[in-house]
């Protein structure tokens, strides 16, 4: 039968969105997938039957948009991440389906509790941060946005770490988020993979006279993939999310097992399947572990041998062309080991010549940086490369030696710069330098924020803008309202909606219309009220989870994120204990009150991370239980921010803590998360906070600190953090009472490593900012008192966010570089004729 033919009209239980048709469904899929009767059945089958009822809608829209695709074979996006930060996926498919409301009364009438059910999904933590998250972002914006596309990553059977807290200190746990099974998923062993590693190379002379390369590998493994269906929002669209898992290639078992040697077979599997087992934990710093390599190199291997399997096998097109049907986005440097991959595609299994396959490579690839860290800048040892890749280290070489002769020409005598423009870093031991690679090998290359792209125009790849200016361009980084205002916070969707209608969902510059209702006191209160009643869910967690009371009528002043120095929570704790001195040296003082809350993770290596955790629970512990300044500060660490989690946290903020050193933090995504829902900001001009600054009017953001261009300057000049700390009484008296064991039991050497680092060398000048930082928050405290205008910059802050959907983003980086037409796919049961 041909394609064309097939007409799924389904119009049944697995279909239907009627309420009674709902219920059915639920009950239907309790008994036939569960196998279970619903006086024996667990919250947790109730989940899974109501997953399943949610994925069967979804299919019949995934089918129908699979079949458009092979039938018009339309342009394609493939991003390839290493992460995707999806977060739980059943109440945003309701969302984007538009039977949310539906659903909730449907399993009410069965007597369940939906927001239980909601709450027991398991949420696939594969990344660490932001980069997983704005690739999530960007999936659902590309469906919403019609947009034919394809997410590729791994299938980490082990995401980022559960997060405990012990005695105050960090202590990680293994996420198991497939133990309850996967009701998103859908296996594909029948469209595996075989990826090679290690072995060497041999030339040969092909039938046709030319001198080609086999590589002889000496071990390999499968990728199957797993897929998962990505609904738009109030579109048919459904794209796909197909990450890789490793398995061990059969024959390989076999050939040991028949040798005797059924332990190696067994071993060999162990390999295998090592390689999708886990997420390494680090953000922004490298390890350069060979099993990181292997994971990047298999999933981007499957991914390129996918995509080449659809154009040439399943639409029977010419691989000439494959640039023109597909191109490749590269979530930072992770995947750019598929310029390399590309490469040895075309050359060695498909005998193309050099020029023709580095022409399509080339057209293929796009590069996205998000980090300006030396620390984070991947790299390998050529060894270690050139073990696991033999072939792809000769193609870089090669790569490497046209490209340097091309330099060469261009910039005589130039040895400076033949050697930082290199693929290869000789400076001492050598390393193959992937963001160079990254940057060759692609037809665009941006930065995430505009000062971020400035910055790396300027700096980490300044020779390569000089050359290749027009391969440069800004995409400053968005999120999706779907998830974080309309699922995460639907009193305010509520509220915004009755008074402007739904569009801004799917457009968000419309909540520009609010700013009409600024002026309406009563919306304000309503506004007001809402905040309020986040605010109580919230203080409801806190005093669960943390035995904490808090006054929700403080400000509640949140920094929720990765770690870092350059993130600077440790200069948050500084502005909570000079708040402290002053209210134990005077404690009468009128100081708005205010709660302090942080959550977010440290990767399990990264000491100084991991001791500021520890500072911020030690303060805690000694603030929350001093009666001088009871009700006035309070600071609560919430333990495992994932997710799910900041769903319920961005809603609840007053104040949203965006202080990174400028020029380290590229974008930044929680800041527009926040500010969405109605929080100001307290920040450094650093990353997309200029932006949003920009848009929702400085008189609405508490500006503080160094300009990037200022810090670079201190830093040239020779910093010295000393002279701050003898200047600043307040600073002084803050970091002795850290040194003192005030907060550590009388225990000075506890953190020790951290007011050694601040003073010595304070990489990321914290005093330098100090006093700007304590002045702004003075002037915070002094505008939450004036409420009503509290809110009206409240209202303000949401109502000019609208450039930061991640639709935007997606829209620019169709229009300006993938070149994409939008492909509009027709709805279930409904005759349409389609583009
Ligand atoms: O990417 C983050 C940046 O720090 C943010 O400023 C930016 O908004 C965001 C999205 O563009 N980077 C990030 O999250 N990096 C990682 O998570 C990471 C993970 C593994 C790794 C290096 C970095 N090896």
């Amino acid at each position: 039968m041909q394609t064309e033919d097939i007409q799924i009209r389904i119009e049944d239980d697995r279909t239907g969105l009627e309420i009674e048709t709902l219920k059915r469904a639920i009950l239907d899929n309790l008994f036939y997938i569960q196998g279970k009767f619903p006086e024996i059945a667990t919250l947790n089958d109730y989940y899974m039957a109501l997953a399943y009822t949610v994925r069967d809608r979804l299919i019949h829209r995934w089918l129908i948009s699979s079949q458009t695709y092979t039938k018009v074979q339309p342009r394609e996006v493939c991003y390839l991440s290493a992460e995707f930060l999806m977060g739980p996926h059943l109440g945003n498919n309701l969302i984007n389906l538009g039977i949310y409301d539906r659903m909730r009364q449907a399993v009410q009438e069965l007597g369940l509790n939906f927001e239980a059910l909601l709450e027991q999904e398991e949420e696939p933590g594969l990344g660490n941060g932001g980069l997983g998250r704005l690739a999530a972002c960007y999936l659902d914006s590309m469906a919403t946005l019609d947009i034919p596309s394809v997410g590729y990553g791994i299938r980490y059977e082990f995401g980022i770490f559960d997060q405990d807290i012990h005695d105050g200190w960090q202590v990680e746990i293994t996420d198991k988020w497939l133990k309850n099974g996967n009701p998103w998923e859908i296996a594909r062993p029948e469209w595996a993979f075989e990826v090679k590693f290690g072995g060497r190379t041999e030339r040969y002379t092909d039938e046709k006279g030319r001198s080609r390369v086999k590589w002889i590998p000496d071990r390999m493994v499968q990728g199957v993939p797993y897929d998962t269906p990505i609904l738009g929002y109030e579109t048919s669209s459904t794209n796909t999310l197909r990450l890789w898992s490793a398995q061990a290639v059969e024959s390989f078992d076999f050939r040991a097992f028949n040798a005797g040697d059924y332990y190696g077979a067994v071993g060999n599997k162990v390999f295998s399947e090592n390689l999708s087992k886990v997420l390494y934990p680090n953000d922004e710093q490298i390890q350069g572990k060979q099993l990181r390599l292997e994971q990047q190199y298999f999933f981007v291997s499957c991914s390129l041998q996918d995509m080449i399997r659809t154009h040439c096998d399943r639409r029977g097109l010419p691989i000439s062309i494959f640039h023109e049907k597909f191109t490749v986005q590269l979530n930072d440097t992770h995947p750019a080991i598929a310029v390399a991959e590309l490469m040895r595609l075309l050359l060695d299994e498909h005998g193309i010549e050099w020029d023709q396959a580095w022409h399509i490579t080339q057209s293929t690839m796009a590069y996205t940086n998000h980090t300006l860290l030396p620390e984070a800048l991947e790299r390998w040892a050529v060894g270690l490369f050139g073990s696991l890749l033999p072939r792809h280290l000769e193609i870089i070489y090669e790569i490497n030696g046209r490209f340097l002769n091309e330099v060469r020409l261009r910039y005589p005598k130039d040895d400076e710069r033949i050697r930082r423009m290199s693929i290869i870093d000789e400076s001492g031991d050598r390393y193959v330098r992937m963001a160079n690679l990254a940057t060759l090998g692609s037809y665009s290359i941006n930065g995430v924020a505009e000062l971020h792209t400035q910055l790396l125009k300027q700096d980490v790849l300044h020779d390569f803008a000089e050359m290749y200016p027009e391969r440069f361009n800004n995409k400053t980084n968005g999120v999706t309202p779907r998830r974080f205002m309309v699922l995460s916070n639907p009193r305010l969707t509520k509220l915004i909606t009755s008074k402007i209608g739904d569009h801004w969902i799917r457009n968000l510059q419309e909540l520009r219309q609010l700013e009409s209702f600024v002026e309406d006191l009563e919306f304000r209160s309503e506004w007001r009220q809402i905040k309020l009643a986040i605010k109580r869910d919230l203080a409801n967690y806190i005093q669960e989870q943390n035995g904490i009371e808090v006054n929700v009528d403080s400000i509640f002043d949140i920094q929720a994120k990765r770690f870092h120095e350059y993130k600077r929570q440790h200069l948050n704790v500084l502005h909570i204990i000079t708040l402290y001195n002053r209210l134990k040296a005077n404690p009468n003082l009128d100081i708005t009150p205010r709660t302090f809350i942080f959550g977010g993770k440290a990767a399990p290596g990264y000491q100084m991370a991991k001791l500021i955790i520890k500072l911020i629970n030690s303060v805690a512990d000694v603030v929350n239980s001093d009666p001088d300044v009871r009700d006035r500060i309070k600071v609560v660490f919430l333990k495992d921010y994932n997710v799910k989690f900041a769903q319920r946290v961005y809603p609840a903020a007053d104040l949203s803590e965006q202080i990174s050193t400028a020029g380290k933090e590229a974008s930044g995504t929680g800041n527009m998360k926040f500010s969405m829902n109605g929080a100001l900001t307290i920040g450094t001009l650093d990353g997309a906070n200029i932006e949003i600054r920009e848009e929702v009017g400085a008189e609405n953001f508490f500006l503080f600190g160094l300009t990037a261009s200022k810090v670079s300057q201190i830093k040239a000049k020779g910093y010295d953090p000393m002279q701050y700390y003898i200047a600043n009484s307040e600073l002084k008296a803050a970091i002795d009472r850290i040194n003192s064991g005030f907060f550590s039991k009388g225990d000075t050497a506890l953190f020790k490593p951290l007011v050694g680092s601040l003073m010595y060398q304070d990489p990321y000048l914290l005093f330098a900012d100090y006093q700007s930082y304590i002045d702004v928050q003075t002037q915070v405290g002094e505008a939450y008192r004036d409420q009503d205008h509290w809110t009206r910059m409240s209202i303000l802050n949401t109502a000019r966010m609208g450039k930061f959907s991640s639709d935007r983003s997606i829209r620019e980086y169709v229009k300006e570089v993938w070149k994409i037409d939008p492909l509009k796919i027709c709805p279930p049961n409904e005759p349409c004729s389609i583009h």
